[in-house]
């Protein structure tokens, strides 16, 4: 059985624990990273010298890196569904996936250490401010693309949600101002109603 090393507030572990759910793969998971530590012992170096979270071995097979890992049980469980076939809709999911990484991802992470993760008094708010106004740019840039589509990449679920699924729901619940974005926030609904995104992805931010 495929075995996912991963605390569940992860935000990376998410990624994969939603795609698990959306192609009904059965997993074992084992709680690893922050206070559950074994991430930085030996044994697990052994598989991710990153000693990060989410790691995964499938029939021996070891895979680290949460997007690699989710294009990978994509296309392995989810061929023609949630992997797009065609190659220009798989493209354009690649491309919302690496976008999420590369511009969203910056901008969120500062935000979320510091308001979640960091007391009060230790914060660095003049950082959140600046990395907030580069995500909020983000986000009117996917709102945008969103209007007039159900997901991402057109009318159909794929992994191309996923990344943006899980950013954007920090974004909707941490405690910043917000713009009015109304297509991302239908676009969020619908992520919502999807029982694997409620399961592994909505939860409270810890
Ligand atoms: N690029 C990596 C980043 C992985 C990463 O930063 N994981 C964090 C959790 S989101 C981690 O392992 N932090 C250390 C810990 O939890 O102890 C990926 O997408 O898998």
């Amino acid at each position: 059985m495929l075995k996912i090393w991963g605390r569940t507030n992860s935000i990376n572990v998410q990624k994969v624990l939603w795609c698990c759910g959306e192609l009904d793969i059965p997993f074992e998971r084992i709680d690893a990273g922050l206070q559950f530590g074994v991430n930085n012992t030996p044994e697990y170096k052994a598989k991710n010298p990153n000693a990060l979270v989410p790691l995964i071995e499938d029939d021996g097979f070891v895979l680290w890196e949460s997007q690699a890992i989710v294009r990978y049980l994509a296309r392995k469980h989810g061929l023609g569904s949630v992997c797009p076939e065609e190659e220009k809709v798989c493209a354009d999911a690649d491309r919302w996936m690496d976008w999420n990484a590369t511009t969203v991802w910056p901008s969120l992470r500062p935000i979320f250490w510091n308001l979640v993760r960091t007391p009060a008094e230790k914060r660095d708010m003049p950082l959140v401010e600046i990395s907030r106004k580069g995500l909020a740019a983000s986000m009117v840039i996917l709102n945008a693309h969103l209007a007039g589509r159900t997901f991402v990449t057109g009318a159909d679920f794929t992994i191309g949600d996923i990344p943006l699924g899980v950013s954007i729901h920090r974004w909707f619940h941490m405690d910043i101002a917000r713009e009015n974005l109304p297509d991302l926030a239908t676009y969020y609904e619908r992520l919502q109603a999807r029982p694997a995104f409620a399961k592994y992805a909505g939860l409270p931010l810890t």
